[in-house]
């Protein structure tokens, strides 16, 4: 399907609220005001917002912790992230938990968990679960190049394969898994080499390319909706920062950086924009204005907003 004018400028507008999202994030934990860490999706947001947008409304999806360009798309706004980061009571989860640890299920979003792949299985399960019930919806979820090598993710992977689950699984490949690097815990050199052991079709795709991945995914999803079964996605991008913000990444290789910075996906994407003259300098403004507005005012509620009363803290754990 072609994308419409309208919706190449949406896909703009995601991206650049994704980055503005991850920079005001880096803002607050510098002023003190989030509780706990803070993990960008610096230069990942093609990834996020390519595939999320790639599906339908009744399709689920379980992003990881750097997929908040993919919330965005479901529906979530800035200020439920600045909220849950900061730990405060009107808060998706009331302050209960904290970063990207929150779903729901009305905008088919599962809350996403630390353990690294355990994701797969439930997706994988969601995916069986429309497939019983002859729903025609498609699950997705994230992988990092660390996280595809865990037991749940072959176990869920392995799953979806037998029972050809309509499960799209994007694996995100920025090269480090926190401090180790990808060739010292891989010893084959493309993720997407381990579909053919599950019988999985697995694409290679430049992941700072929104609309490579828009169109990989969508085709992807096309396929498991008509009973082709899952897919996997291998992503090549970077993790521009450290893992999280309490990480300078000096283990990275100098250099490493500043070559990736020059395809920044949302430069990228501007600049096509831009030469096809699919957007106008005017209309980048007025995105960007749109974009600046929601995320001061997003950040002054969140500010605003209480922390919750101790009592409150086992409220929906016990009856
Ligand atoms: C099963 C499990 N082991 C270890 C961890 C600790 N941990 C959290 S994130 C992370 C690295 C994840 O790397 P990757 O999967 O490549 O994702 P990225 O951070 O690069 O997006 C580790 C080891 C965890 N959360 N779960
Ligand atoms: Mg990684």
């Amino acid at each position: 399907m072609k994308l419409t004018r309208a919706q190449l400028h949406e896909i703009y507008y995601f991206l650049r609220l994704n980055r503005r999202v991850d920079e005001q994030l880096t803002n607050l934990y510098r002023q003190g005001k989030v509780v706990g860490g803070v993990y960008a999706s610096l230069g990942q947001e093609a990834i996020s917002v390519g595939s999320a947008y790639a599906l339908g409304k009744d399709d689920l999806i379980g992003p990881m912790i750097r997929n908040v360009g993919a919330m965005m798309v479901r529906g979530f706004r800035p200020r439920d992230v600045f909220l849950q980061y900061m730990g405060r009571k009107d808060g998706p989860t009331g302050g209960r938990d904290a970063n990207t640890h929150f779903g729901d299920l009305s905008r088919g979003v599962v809350a996403p968990i630390s353990m690294l792949g355990e994701l797969v299985p439930v997706l994988a399960g969601a995916a069986l679960a429309a497939k019983i019930r002859k729903e025609n919806r498609v699950a997705l979820t994230y992988v990092g190049d660390g996280a595809i090598s865990t037991g749940p993710c072959h176990e869920g992977l392995n799953f979806a394969a037998v029972f050809k689950l309509p499960l799209v699984v994007i694996a995100e490949n920025n090269g480090w898994a926190y401090s180790t690097p990808i060739e010292k815990q891989m010893a084959v050199p493309d993720i997407a080499r381990r579909g053919k052991v599950y019988a999985i079709p697995a694409t290679i795709v430049d992941g700072n390319d929104v609309l490579e991945v828009y169109k990989v995914t969508r085709s992807a999803a096309e396929r498991a909706r008509r009973g082709g079964g899952p897919a996997l996605i291998e992503c090549k991008t970077m993790r521009m920062k450290g893992h999280a913000e309490h990480d300078d990444a000096r283990y990275m290789p100098s250099g490493e950086l500043e070559k990736w910075r020059k395809k920044d996906p949302i430069l990228r994407y501007e600049k096509y924009l831009r030469g096809k003259k699919l957007m106008t300098a005017k209309e980048s403004a007025a995105i960007e204005a749109r974009v600046e507005k929601e995320i001061m005012e997003d950040v002054a509620l969140a500010e605003s907003s209480p922390f919750p009363q101790p009592q409150e803290a086992a409220r929906p754990v016990w009856a």
